[in-house]
């Protein structure tokens, strides 16, 4: 995936090049290049860098480091991190425009802890939270030719550190040693994961992750338009708060007068509004107009979540345009129309969301319903898709990952509240594909300082990315945090020992700031203190038990029990976060690896969870027969079997839950941790960092299948097998096939077919019978498997396949050598676009388990399988790839990929 660094941006100015561009209305002029860095002793200077830029990513442009991300780099490179650096620019700016009332200067995003100077005058307040938007009203301090521009950085250990010290005792104060990361980490408003995760590396960097802009206004620009429906009878009423902006601080006049123009463009049956406003100045320096106004029903449609319609969008057009007078004195004054009007466009979707909670003997529901209807929500949750937040605008990337969700059947995605609040392009592609999503805060395990500067900065992070955020109808609804809760009550962080104080302060964090902010902004969406907690009918910020299976959203994780057992898994009502640990596949390791490196060494180094891969290796060892340590192919069958591990519980787990629907406690969603990467570590992921799949993602794309059929066996030997329906409107009439097969043969020894009415359920159990009545002397536990196939009645289409086992591959007798041959056909390569594909066919004698497709050549980064680690029933099967940016000149061959198989495991 290439890196693209300013789509989301424009960018529009070379050094002491000034080129205005009219951006949402008002002059925006981008300081977009020509920045120096330098270092603190200045023993180090790189020119010519570009915004976004962090230090990790300027020193790897300029090539004096490699990249973080690769061997041992992230210790290695840890002095970045401790020294201080500057980032300056020269530019220029006309005579015409110092002419203007308002000329601000704007930091999107600055990370961290910086300190800003412009022609050697400092800007106030300095900035401490790269979740803040930093605005500076400069046109007393600009010159004509040759402003200097310089923003200092400290090195945010030190600072982390500096605050610890001077500030009350707040846990956790460092993370464990495995994760060889920083401390104090939420001491600063950074992206948490940046000091180090169990997931990832610690790359504490700094810079200027957003664009810096000059802003130049002679009236008020628009800010931000939050957007909320209510649904009546025939029409949605919607209510617009728009939030203008001019100067800040002192300068800020104390209203601001013009014209609003409203216009829903895509609806051209809807009349423009057009309204003259007076608007007085609000206590946080902001403008406030409200607007309401109706939209007949049947003149828009629905927005609905991936898998139930469409996602239909509508942009919602906001024009501003001020009076030709002087903002300060009112005097009339000719103003060229560039600087009176600002406009800003949102795409809005028409949907309703709630929240219920119906009572029930035991406690509580918790679902949500769109639309009226009820969603089982099948996702997953996002760590950051970069550790360098500059990076966070690769929006290739990003449309990668929703892609990725959405062919997965995925309708939401949790942004989990270590990372960052993500670009307006992850929201806007959400929006286009039907992903729903639960959006943490950024604070997660741990406690918060709550002194009142923190605070401060904390409800002003609110308040910016909720009402940058608030429009998008793929937006369900804020948490607080991750599992800051839990880990009070259950004294993750020695905690109890203060617990009154704990407690007070986070009341104080969460309900006082962080709730009052997002209430006062956005009435719309759904609010919860934490994940997991309790829902919203406890009506406690604090619960006894935040992980209470009858109340709310659970994070469930098991790594002893045996995971490939479906009764072992929670009989909760929404489980938000649960997930296996994998080692990704070797092409991905020789990737960031030395050639003096050693593949376990450094699978060890990277392993950041305080047990190791202990769990890992003993679910492997409860199933399969690892080689021995010493054998050559051991590393290749480790992270084999960790992949069909982690591909194998996840989806029973998932199968529990979306089966858990069906039962008295009525789960209503499954999101698997995690989706993503950060760099290539043994990790919960199921999408490796450079893009490739493991097989989880692959199996997920199964296990997700709208219309789906599971088989479990419960604790009492019975077989059940469902039917899951996710989709609205009447199911076809279905064909259920179920197919025993002996390990030894491609031929089923029995074989029965069900015609399936499906009602209107959601769920429905179509076989409840003793598993001993389908076994005999030819169809035993251990010589035979289940195999599933549902299809469409009415047309043959295959709807849903699936398999259950019904003994250990250790204890399964004539798992057979399929005599495995494969073949690559139909190769295709686009000497433009450099996308290359091919067909593996492959042969095989005998049922062939897990089929895993290996790729060896290193020359590619990103390859796409058509299906990989499934079981091969027929004799002759076939995989398609696709990879990309290889070269047309190198023909894809037989040895460029290699084929394990569980069987060779276990066929001697
Ligand atoms: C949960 C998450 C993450 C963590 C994951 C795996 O606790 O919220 O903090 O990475 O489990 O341990």
């Amino acid at each position: 995936m290439t890196r693209n660094r300013m789509q989301n941006f424009s960018s529009y100015c070379l050094l002491n090049i000034l080129i205005s561009v009219v951006i949402s209305g008002a002059i925006e002029i981008s300081l977009f290049d020509g920045w120096t860095v330098t270092n603190g002793n200045q023993s180090i200077q790189i020119h010519n860098e570009q915004i976004p830029s962090g230090i990790y990513t300027a020193l790897e442009h300029a090539n004096i480091t490699d990249s973080v991300l690769n061997s041992y780099n992230d210790v290695n490179l840890r002095w970045i991190a401790k020294d201080k650096w500057k980032y300056s620019v020269n530019f220029g700016v006309t005579e015409e425009l110092l002419n203007h009332s308002q000329i601000l200067l704007v930091f999107h995003g600055i990370d961290t802890i910086a300190n800003i100077t412009i022609n050697s005058q400092e800007l106030l307040p300095n900035p401490n939270n790269m979740f803040v938007r930093y605005r500076y009203n400069v046109r007393d301090k600009l010159i004509t030719s040759n402003n200097y521009l310089e923003i200092q950085f400290q090195s945010p250990i030190d600072a982390a550190k500096q605050y610890a010290a001077e500030n009350t005792f707040t846990p956790p104060e460092c993370p464990p040693n495995v994760y060889h990361g920083e401390c104090h980490m939420n001491q600063l408003r950074k992206m948490q994961a940046s000091f180090s995760w169990d997931w990832g590396l610690a790359a504490p960097s700094m810079g200027i992750w957003k664009p810096v802009v000059l802003e130049v206004y002679d009236t008020a620009i628009i800010r931000d338009v939050t957007f909320s429906l209510h649904s009546l009878e025939d029409q949605w009423q919607v209510d617009l708060s728009i939030y203008l902006e001019s100067g800040v601080g002192s300068q800020t006049p104390r209203s601001v007068e013009g014209y609003l123009f409203i216009d829903l463009m895509d609806v051209p049956e809807t009349p423009i509004i057009e309204k003259h406003v007076l608007i007085s100045k609000t206590t946080d320096d902001s403008f406030k107009e409200t607007i309401t106004f109706s939209v007949p029903k049947h003149l828009v449609e629905l927005w609905w979540p991936n898998g139930f319609g469409n996602q239909t969008l509508y942009r919602l057009n906001v024009t501003w345009l001020g009076e030709n007078r002087d903002i300060y004195t009112n005097e009339i004054k000719q103003i060229p129309i560039e600087y009176l009007r600002s406009k800003k466009v949102v795409r809005v979707g028409f949907r309703t969301v709630e929240l219920l909670e119906d009572k029930t003997d035991t406690g509580n529901l918790f679902y949500f319903k769109v639309n009226d209807v009820p969603i089982f929500m099948k996702g997953t949750n996002m760590i950051p898709t970069d550790i360098l937040p500059e990076n966070m605008f690769d929006n290739e990337k990003i449309e990668y990952l929703i892609l990725s969700a959405k062919e997965a059947h995925m309708n939401s995605i949790r942004v989990w509240g270590g990372g960052v609040y993500e670009s307006d392009y992850f929201y806007d592609l959400a929006d286009e594909h039907g992903i729903l999503i639960w959006q943490d805060m950024m604070f997660a395990c741990a406690m918060y300082p709550v002194y009142p500067s923190f605070l401060k900065s904390v409800e002003l992070e609110i308040v910016q990315n909720v009402r940058r955020l608030q429009h998008h109808p793929s937006i369900l609804l804020w948490a607080g945090n991750n599992e800051n809760e839990a880990a009070l009550i259950q004294n993750w962080y020695g905690t109890r020992r203060e617990q009154p104080r704990f407690i007070q302060e986070y009341v104080q964090l969460y309900r006082d700031v962080i709730e009052k902010a997002v209430v006062e902004n956005d009435q719309w969406h759904i609010w919860l203190y934490s994940s997991p907690s309790n829902g919203n009918q406890s009506q406690q910020v604090i619960n006894e038990n935040p992980q209470d299976n009858n109340h709310g959203d659970v994070h469930f994780y098991n790594y002893i029990l045996d995971a490939w057992t479906p009764n072992i898994f929670p009989k909760a009502r929404f489980i938000s976060e649960y997930g296996f640990q994998s080692v990704p596949s070797m092409h991905s390791l020789e990737q960031t690896m030395y050639s003096t490196d050693s593949i376990g060494d450094l699978i060890g180094h990277r392993q950041h969870f305080p047990f190791g891969s202990i769990p890992i290796t003993t679910a492997i060892n409860r199933n399969f027969k690892l080689p021995k340590k010493t054998d050559s192919n051991y590393w290749d069958a480790y992270i084999y079997f960790s992949q069909i591990n982690q591909a194998m519980s996840t989806k029973i787990e998932t199968e529990t839950y979306r089966v858990g629907r069906f039962f008295e406690w009525k789960t209503m969603g499954a999101l698997y941790w995690q989706l993503n990467d950060v760099w290539t570590a043994p990790s919960w992921s199921s999408i490796e960092h450079n893009g490739n799949f493991k097989l989880l993602q692959y199996w997920a794309k199964e296990f997700f299948a709208p219309t789906h059929v599971v088989a479990h066996i419960d604790p009492l030997d019975k077989l059940n097998v469902f039917i899951i329906k996710d989709t609205i409107g009447r199911a076809p009439t279905l064909n259920l096939f179920l197919r025993i097969y002996n390990w030894s043969s491609l031929k089923p020894v029995l074989q029965r077919s069900f015609v399936i009415s499906m009602p209107e359920k959601f769920v429905e159990r179509v076989i409840h019978e003793n598993l001993n009545d389908f076994l005999n002397d030819a169809i035993t536990k251990e010589n035979s498997f289940m195999n599933f196939e549902l299809r469409d009645k009415t047309n043959g289409e295959l709807l849903s396949t699936n398999f259950l086992l019904l003994d250990k591959f250790k204890n399964s007798k004539q798992i057979t050598n399929p005599q495995l041959q494969y073949n690559i056909t139909n190769e295709h390569c686009n000497s433009k676009t450099n996308l290359h594909s091919a067909t593996i066919e492959i042969s095989v004698s005998a049922p062939t388990i897990f089929t895993y497709i290996k790729i060896k050549i290193l020359q590619i980064e990103t390859y796409k399988l058509s299906k990989n680690g499934f079981i091969q029933l027929t004799s002759k099967d076939l995989v398609t790839i696709s990879f990309y940016n290889r070269n047309c000149a190198m023909a894809f061959t037989n040895d460029d990929i290699q084929i394990l198989t569980v069987n060779d495991f276990l066929t001697t």
